[in-house]
């Protein structure tokens, strides 16, 4: 077992439950303290030390930092795409003041390492659509994707300035059954195999030939382990890396669950969330994270959708 104190924030969203799971593992579960505003998730129960926070209140965070003697912190506690589009100001505020708390602290307190996720989210329409390479135009028009990509800037920042180990990875959307999805658009991915089981049908809020960069959870948590692991000079990445599994689009994914369940029948009517979508890329050159960490993720389109329907 490491000696490594690790603090999560955002423990019960999504990505939390899960990471947090996987960091009792590999970390023992003494030593990785969850944290969320929220009620403590079913599956982090009686599994690890869990404290409820305002990550927005940076003396608070400063003392637990101090008090239980972290040396990591993952910072997950996030507004995301959909839902930030209906208050920008507020998610504006809690997605770089949080990210500004946790940097700050890293820097006072001389912590080990940060890990803050970025999206797909920070490219905007004049990024090229298809495997969007990680140096390009950035032009993100939605709140959450100004949030992302300013977050990033301030990792750089920290860490060329200040000398804070920060890491990050523009994750795609992330399709997993243990703990639904927050607000984003990729939403649909998740959703569609809970309609599928139940109702044999679904609705998709985003247009048939929509394509959108996805990576299943257990690829999304090793791709984080991994980067976290990897030997400090190799990360020459430090505002944050493309990272890529699959593309596909409602038509592809619905046509791979009627392999399954063949009376599964969709229909399309787009929302607000159709715009969002139609800025970022359909797929992503992620070869930087393979080069310098050896990135290689396990799960395509055939092999998540088996996984998927075989769980939920
Ligand atoms: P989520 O919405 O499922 O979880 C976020 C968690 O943070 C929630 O449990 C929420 O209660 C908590 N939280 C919110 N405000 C808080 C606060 N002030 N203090 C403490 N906790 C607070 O999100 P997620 O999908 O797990 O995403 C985690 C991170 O990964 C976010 O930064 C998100 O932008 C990023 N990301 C997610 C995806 C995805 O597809 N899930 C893709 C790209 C990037
Ligand atoms: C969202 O849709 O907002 C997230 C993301 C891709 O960042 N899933």
């Amino acid at each position: 077992m490491k000696k490594d104190k690790i603090l999560v924030i955002g423990a019960c969203g999504q990505i939390g439950v899960e990471l947090t799971l996987a960091l009792r593992k590999m970390y023992g579960d003494a030593n990785v303290l969850a944290s969320d505003l929220r009620e403590e998730h079913e599956l982090l129960k009686g599994t690890g030390p869990y404290v409820s926070l305002d990550v927005m209140n940076k003396e608070m965070l400063h003392v637990l930092v101090i008090r239980h003697n972290i040396t990591q912190i993952y910072l997950l506690a996030a507004i995301l795409s959909a839902t930030g589009e209906k208050n920008p100001l507020l998610a504006w505020h809690i997605n770089m003041q949080s990210l500004l708390n946790v940097l700050d602290i890293a820097k006072e307190e001389n912590l080990d390492k940060i890990y803050w996720p970025s999206s797909i989210a920070v490219f905007g329409p004049n990024s090229p659509m298809q495997e969007t390479p990680q140096h390009t135009i950035i032009e993100p028009t939605t709140i959450y994707g100004i949030s992302k990509f300013a977050g990033e800037r301030w990792c750089e920042y920290y860490h060329h300035r200040y000398g804070v180990d920060v890491r990050s990875l523009r994750y795609p959307g992330l399709i997993s059954y243990k703990s639904a999805p927050g607000g984003g658009t990729t939403d649909y991915a998740v959703e569609i195999f809970h309609e599928a089981k139940e109702n044999k049908s679904y609705t998709s809020f985003l247009s048939e030939n929509t394509y959108l960069p996805m990576m299943y959870m257990p690829d999304a948590i090793r791709a984080t382990i991994e980067l976290m692991e990897a030997n400090a000079a190799d990360v020459t990445i430090r505002s944050a890396y493309n990272l890529s599994a699959m593309s596909f689009s409602p038509k592809e994914i619905a046509a791979e669950i009627k392999k399954h369940i063949p009376a599964f029948t969709i229909s399309y009517e787009p929302d607000y969330r159709q715009q969002i979508a139609d800025g970022w890329p359909n797929s992503m050159d992620d070869s930087l994270a393979r080069q310098d960490w050896k990135w290689h993720p396990e799960y395509d389109l055939e092999k998540m959708t088996a996984d998927m329907l075989k769980n939920i």
